[in-house]
C-alpha cells in the first residue's frame, strides 16, 4: 500500500514524512525540496503479537503502509511546462495521496503564496491536480481519436464510448474540478482505472498544525473534516514538528510529553488509523512455521486474490483456504487443535476475506 505525499514547498511534507517514518530526512532546505523519500510503517497491531504469542512464533511481521514523500508539484514545473514527470509518475502509481496543508505560522519559512491560508491552499492543490490528470486525458484523446476513425464499425463502438466518457471527463477538469467529486458508474470507474488518475485516488487530508495551537487541534481536525470529509476523503490534524521529535523519544516519555501538551492520542497513529480506514483496508493473518504475519487487502478481497498477495503462486495455484477468526484461534491453541474441533472453516476462491481472518491456503 503506497501513499504519495503531496502539498505546496514548505507546507511540512517532509516533517510529517519523518514523523510517520520515524524517518530523518532533511527539512528546510533545498535539497530538501528536491529529494524523494521511501518509508515504511510497520503498522502496530495488537491482534498480531496476541497470535504471535499464542503459537511461540519467532518473527511476528506486521502489515506495511509505505509513504513515499516526492518534491512539491508546483516547485518541479518547468517554465510553462506540468510537474516533472518522475513526480507525477510516483503519484500515479500511488493508491492514494496524503495531501499535506499547512496552518503553522513561521516567519523563518515562508509561504510561497506570502500567507497562511489552508483552505486557498487546499483548493490550489485541487486544481494542481486536476490539470495534472486533463493532461493525461487530452493525451489519450489525441491517441484515440485516430485509431477511433480507423477502426472497422463492428470495432468502433467502444472506442467511440471511451473517448465520449474521456470527453465528459475533460470537460469537468477543465472545470478545475476533481474527479473524486463526480458521479461516474461502476464500468465507469472500472474504465478510467488504467489512467490512474490522480484526483480520483482517495486522499487523506493532514493539517500540519503550529506547536501553540497543540490544545485546538480536535477542534481545528472536526472543523476542516465537516467542511472536506466525504467519500474518498478523510482528515487528521497534527503537529508535525512536534510528532516528529516526539518519534525520537520513546513510548513512555513521548507520552508524558504528550500529556503536558494536552495531546490524548498519537497524530501519527491517528494518520494510520485514517489511512486504512479511507483506503478501506482489511487485516488478515498467517501463521507458517515460525512465522506469524499480518497483510492487508481492500475489504472485500476475496480469497484467491487475497493469497496472491503472500505469493503469486498461490493465487495461481489455489486450491482453498482455511479461515478461522484471530480470536477464536487464540481458545483453540493452534490450527491442528481448531481443524480437530471443526472450527476451522473451508473455503472457496470466492471467499470474501474478514478482518481478523487467520488464513491457511492451500495450492498445488
Ligand atoms: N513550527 C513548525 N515548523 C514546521 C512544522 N512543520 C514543518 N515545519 C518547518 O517548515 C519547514 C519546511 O518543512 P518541510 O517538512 O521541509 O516542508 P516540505 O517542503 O513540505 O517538505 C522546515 O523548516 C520545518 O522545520 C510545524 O508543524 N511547526
Ligand atoms: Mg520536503
Amino acid at each position: 500500500m503506497d501513499l504519495g505525499i503531496v502539498g505546496l514547498p514548505l507546507c511540512g511534507k517532509t516533517t510529517v514524512f519523518n514523523a510517520l517514518t520515524h524517518g530523518h530526512a532533511e527539512t528546510g532546505g533545498y535539497r530538501a525540496g528536491v529529494e524523494t523519500h521511501i518509508g515504511v510503517v510497520k503498522v502496530p497491531d495488537e491482534r498480531l503479537s496476541k497470535l504471535a504469542a499464542q503459537f511461540q512464533s519467532k518473527k511476528a511481521t506486521p502489515a506495511e503502509v509505505r509513504y513515499i514523500d516526492l518534491p512539491a508539484m508546483s516547485a518541479t514545473a518547468s517554465r510553462g511546462g506540468g510537474p516533472s514527470s518522475q513526480v507525477l509518475s510516483a503519484l500515479s502509481a500511488s493508491d492514494g495521496l496524503l495531501h499535506v496543508v499547512r496552518t503553522f505560522q513561521r516567519d523563518d519559512v515562508p509561504h510561497p503564496q506570502g500567507s497562511i491560508d489552508p483552505h486557498r491552499d487546499i483548493a490550489a492543490m485541487d486544481v494542481e491536480l486536476a490539470l495534472a490528470d486533463l493532461a493525461v486525458v487530452e493525451k489519450r484523446l489525441e491517441r484515440l481519436a485516430p485509431v477511433v476513425r480507423a477502426s472497422k464499425p463492428g470495432e468502433r463502438e467502444a472506442g467511440e464510448r471511451e473517448m465520449e466518457l474521456l470527453r465528459r471527463v475533460k470537460a469537468s477538469l477543465e472545470e478545475e474540478k476533481p474527479l473524486r467529486g463526480q458521479t461516474l458508474t461502476a464500468e465507469e470507474e472500472k474504465a478510467l482505472r488504467d489512467y490512474a488518475l490522480l484526483t480520483l485516488k482517495p486522499i487523506l487530508l493532514v493539517v500540519n498544525v503550529g506547536e501553540e495551537d497543540a490544545s485546538k487541534i480536535a477542534d481545528i481536525e472536526s472543523e476542516f473534516a465537516t467542511r472536506y470529509a466525504g467519500e474518498g476523503t478523510r482528515v487528521v490534524a497534527l503537529c508535525g514538528q512536534l510528532e516528529m521529535e516526539l518519534a525520537e523519544l520513546s513510548e513512555e516519555e513521548a507520552w508524558e510529553f504528550r500529556q503536558d501538551m494536552g495531546l490524548t492520542d498519537a497524530g501519527v497513529q491517528r494518520v494510520l488509523q485514517q489511512t486504512f480506514d479511507l483506503m478501506g483496508l482489511i487485516t488478515f493473518y498467517t501463521v507458517v512455521g515460525d512465522e506469524c504475519r499480518a497483510w492487508t487487502v481492500p475489504r472485500g478481497t476475496p480469497a484467491q486474490q487475497a493469497a496472491g498477495k503472500i505469493h503469486s503462486d498461490m493465487e495461481k495455484g489455489f486450491i482453498r483456504a482455511e479461515a478461522i477468526g484471530w480470536e477464536e484461534i487464540l481458545g483453540c491453541g493452534s490450527l491442528a487443535e481448531a481443524r480437530k474441533r471443526g472450527t476451522l472453516r473451508t473455503e472457496g476462491k470466492g471467499y470474501v476475506v474478514q478482518d481478523g481472518d487467520v488464513l491457511h491456503i492451500l495450492h498445488s
